[in-house]
């Protein structure tokens, strides 16, 4: 390919000219480390993102319903706005970090007429039909949606392991998404608005789960007087050892075939009615084992005990 050249017969304020308007033409690249972003929502999580985008150089705007959560944030270099009017007049995108869907409405429903042709990115947590319908009613007032499941606590914002799970409006992301990296890593799934909604809750019943499973196992071991830091010694290993399994456990559903399997239903019942037998002799209440219990026996029952447990999935879903 030739060079291109540059015509001799131009002078120096021609060329600062052209060069100014290239400037103009990619503003891309350089202008989304100076994009304007206004957070509304400063508890703990708001709070932290806000900090994060102050310290990543966004000229941040903040605003909480109630005043002076902002101080740490001011003395940051963040502008704090007394109304959500005065917030969103503040150009950039609009980063919604509140507490639940209906303040997200009790929020944003005086100003929606205001917020047509803005962009919205909604971190509050919200089971997928409500980010759904926020997208909804986003769409219907010109607001481009863009809803986010924060995996992480507020001190590992701007920190490696956290992450923000995206879907909603692909433009929307695609043009912000140096400034959301700043945040946490930033992954996005589609243009359905409750996906990462989804995955947000899918991921959080996974850690109830453990975390619920090792609240049982403390209290078995306390009937012992082994103090729960002893049990966590080993719960972490054990744990860290059995997530390996995961991977298998979804090749298998995926596959939709459990005749084949590693261990079956009916390897499973001796030990989870023991796993119920131990708890009860110790004292402990069967909230958490029972359900397992019951999924096991019901499927059983069915006759499906040569399977694999795998095949729960179906049960429940
Ligand atoms: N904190 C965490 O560890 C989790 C991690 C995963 C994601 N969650 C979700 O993030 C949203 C915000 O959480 P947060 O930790 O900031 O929550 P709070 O500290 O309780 O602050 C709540 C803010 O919401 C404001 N607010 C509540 N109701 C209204 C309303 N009707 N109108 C306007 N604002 C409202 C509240 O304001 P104020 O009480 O100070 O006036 C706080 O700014 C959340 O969805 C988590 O599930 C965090």
């Amino acid at each position: 390919m030739p060079t291109p050249r540059v015509p001799s017969n131009l002078g120096a304020s021609a060329l600062t000219t052209m060069f100014s308007k290239l400037e103009e033409l990619t503003p891309a690249m350089s202008d989304t480390q100076h994009t304007p972003v206004t957070v509304l929502g400063l508890g703990a999580m708001g709070q932290a993102l806000a900090l994060a985008l102050v310290k990543g150089g966004r000229p941040t705007t903040v605003w909480n319903r109630t005043p002076g959560k902002d101080a740490t944030l001011v003395a940051a270099g963040a502008t704090s706005a007394v109304t959500v009017t005065d917030a969103i007049g503040h150009n950039g995108p609009i980063i919604a970090v509140l507490l639940d869907h209906a303040s997200v409405h009790a929020t944003l429903d005086p100003v929606a007429d205001r917020l047509s042709g803005r962009q919205l990115i909604n971190l509050t947590s919200t089971a997928p039909e409500e980010a759904r319908e926020l997208a909804a009613w986003a769409a219907a007032h010109r607001i481009g949606y863009l809803d986010g499941g924060i995996m992480a606590i507020p001190a590992m914002i701007g920190q490696p392991g956290a992450s923000i799970l995206y879907s909603g409006s692909s433009a929307l992301f695609d043009e912000h998404r140096e400034t959301l990296e700043l945040l946490a890593a930033a992954d996005y799934f589609g243009t359905d608005a409750g996906l990462a909604s989804m995955y947000d809750f899918a991921l959080l019943s996974n850690m109830y789960a453990m975390f619920t499973g090792f609240l049982h196992g403390a209290a078995m071991l306390r009937s012992t007087g082994i103090p729960a830091s002893a049990f966590a010694e080993r719960a972490v290993p054990w744990g860290t050892a059995m997530a390996q399994l995961i991977p298998e456990y979804a090749r298998v559903i995926d596959s939709g075939d459990y005749t084949d399997p590693f261990q079956p239903l009916d390897f499973h019942k001796p030990a989870v009615d023991a796993i119920v037998r131990a708890s009860r002799d110790a004292g402990v209440a069967l909230d958490i084992v029972t359900p397992i219990k019951n999924l096991i026996d019901r499927q059983i029952a069915d006759g499906n005990g040569p399977l694999a447990f795998e095949r729960t999935v179906e049960e429940l879903a």
